[in-house]
């Protein structure tokens, strides 16, 4: 039987029992902005907030995150609660406030300058500094207490999100050992020369082994995180059921790859496509050419200059492509506080000048970059217009663009070229798989979207389409809180103790 909302929601209402459901993370799934004196509800460009939005729709419980819009104090209550999604409440957000200082250290600092450039092997320096380490640290010690207030007395599934919070799960356990802790982490994990550079991987793994269940996307991360903790902890590494004990404590980690919720996608496309495409088309001054299109965070990991290059020398080996289409790429902004994210912004904006004064025909350009934050139902219009979809990460846990771009192909029609270093090409492997350093194999990739024969198109969008629509997000998490609901009947509540 495939999984739905509905079975998910059932599922976890008979694993968990009385155990109450709460996710933890760093982003918020809903931010609240002042806006010329209006108050706006804005949702992320975050694949973390994007995959568990659905999930806590259809579980309920309570989402622990940062408060980070300058409108949130303003609609939460005396405990940093509110109820969403605001137009029809499904569950409660509790927001964590950070210092200034706290937000530097552990989110731009730690997570964002050591971590993230850590786990993605893409050839950027990490940064390790032992303030946003101090920082990071009781950042973690913040969201505990706050989930220690959420859980109360009783049983509960902690459900921690990703590289923002390693050695959160300890505190969680040393605090309340009977709690069911579970982390995913939706970054990859590196080789263990890789992570043996960070001068706190010791703190971090005995972190991280505070879980009862570790999930990465793939068996790489898992087999990569078992071989690090091997190298440099005293524990028992059990490679034969994919586990570790450490102080009579044991962590299972297990390959779970993520996905979207294809009928949430479907959901914002318009009645009416093709009114739909010409008003967009006009929005952004694009004639009838044919489109590719590129969505991301603005992040040196996703691959965005290779991707220009790429249209470059697309433009070069057939000239004839000249003023045939187009190449969009929305960049939402991020991590903007951070140097490399803002070098990253200016080169790209420097790329696409020079590359559109180069194949400049007319009043026709090749690429057109939008650095801005768009909402669901343009991505999904977009997505549902273009020729080709280009995902070309230099290294990416999964990539749920690539998922999200094949749900909203109800018509069959389109092409997605893949980088072969995201977890996704191991799911889609009916995508143009590229490796984005060759960039003449990316240009080809991208010839061959712009002219595959529509029945070609057809036969791998069905079986993508298949395959996500039975591998989404609620199987995802299905799977995860399954095992933690078996955990959850053998633990009985000790009392709170922070
Ligand atoms: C991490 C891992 C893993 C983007 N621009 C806008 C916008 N987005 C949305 C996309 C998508 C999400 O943001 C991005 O998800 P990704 O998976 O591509 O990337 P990360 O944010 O790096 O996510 C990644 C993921 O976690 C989940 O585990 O797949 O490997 O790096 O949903 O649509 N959304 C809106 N406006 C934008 O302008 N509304």
């Amino acid at each position: 039987m495939g999984w739905t909302k509905e079975r998910l929601e059932d599922t976890v209402r008979q694993q968990l029992g009385e155990a109450k459901l709460v996710v933890v993370a760093n982003r918020e799934p809903y931010i609240h902005v002042e806006q010329g004196g209006e108050i706006h509800c804005m949702r992320p460009a975050s694949g973390v907030a994007t995959a568990l939005d659905p999930v806590m729709r259809a579980c309920g419980g309570v989402w622990v995150a940062h408060g980070s819009g300058n409108a949130d104090r303003l609609v939460t209550d005396d405990q940093d609660r509110v109820a969403v999604p605001p137009e029809d409440p499904l569950y409660t957000l509790r927001r964590v406030w950070l210092w200034q200082e706290e937000e530097q250290g552990y989110y731009y600092g730690f997570s964002n300058e050591a971590l993230w450039p850590l786990c993605h092997m893409v050839y950027a320096r990490p940064r390790f500094s032992s303030d946003d380490w101090r920082q990071y640290v009781q950042v973690n010690g913040k969201f505990a207490e706050a989930v220690l207030a959420e859980v109360g007395a009783g049983p509960a599934v902690v459900f921690v999100q990703d590289y923002h919070l390693a050695v959160l799960p300890r505190m969680l356990r040393d605090a309340r050992s009977d709690l069911v802790v579970v982390q995913f982490w939706h970054i990859p994990w590196p080789n263990r020369e890789v992570f043996g550079v960070c001068p706190w991987q010791e703190e971090i793994l005995d972190g991280l082994l505070g879980n009862d269940l570790l999930g990465f996307h793939t068996q790489r991360h898992c087999n990569n995180f078992l071989d690090t903790v091997d190298r440099a902890l005293e524990a028992k590494v059990d490679w034969e059921h994919f586990s570790v004990t450490r102080g009579g404590h044991t962590t299972r980690v297990r390959p779970v790859p993520i996905s979207i919720d294809p009928e949430l996608v479907r959901s914002y496309l318009p009645a009416d496509t093709a009114h739909a495409e010409r008003r967009l088309r006009r929005r952004l001054g694009l004639r009838d050419e044919w489109i590719l299109v590129g969505v991301d965070r603005v992040d040196y990991t996703k691959g965005i200059p290779e991707r220009f290059a790429a249209v470059d020398r697309l433009l070069y080996q057939h000239p004839e492509l000249r003023g045939a289409f187009r190449f969009v790429q929305v960049g939402a902004p991020s991590r903007v506080a951070i140097p490399a994210y803002r070098r990253l912004s200016e080169e790209l904006e420097a790329s696409a000048n020079e590359i559109n004064r180069r194949h400049a025909q007319g009043g026709w350009r090749p690429i057109l970059f939008i650095k801005q934050h768009f909402e669901p139902e343009q991505l999904v219009s977009l997505y549902r217009m273009a020729a080709g979809c280009v995902v070309s990460s230099l290294h990416d846990g999964m990539n749920l663009v690539a998922k999200e771009f094949v749900a909203a192909r109800e018509d069959g029609q389109g092409v997605l070229v893949l980088s072969r270093f995201t977890g996704a090409a191991r799911e889609l492997t009916d995508a143009l798989l590229v490796n984005p350093y060759a960039t003449d194999e990316l240009a080809e990739a991208l010839y061959a979207a712009l002219t595959m024969p529509g029945e070609e198109q057809q036969r791998r969008m069905t079986r993508m389409r298949k395959r996500i629509d039975e591998h989404n997000v609620y199987r995802w998490a299905g799977r995860l809180l399954t095992e933690a609901g078996k955990l959850a009947d053998t633990r009985s509540p000790v009392g709170a103790s922070l």
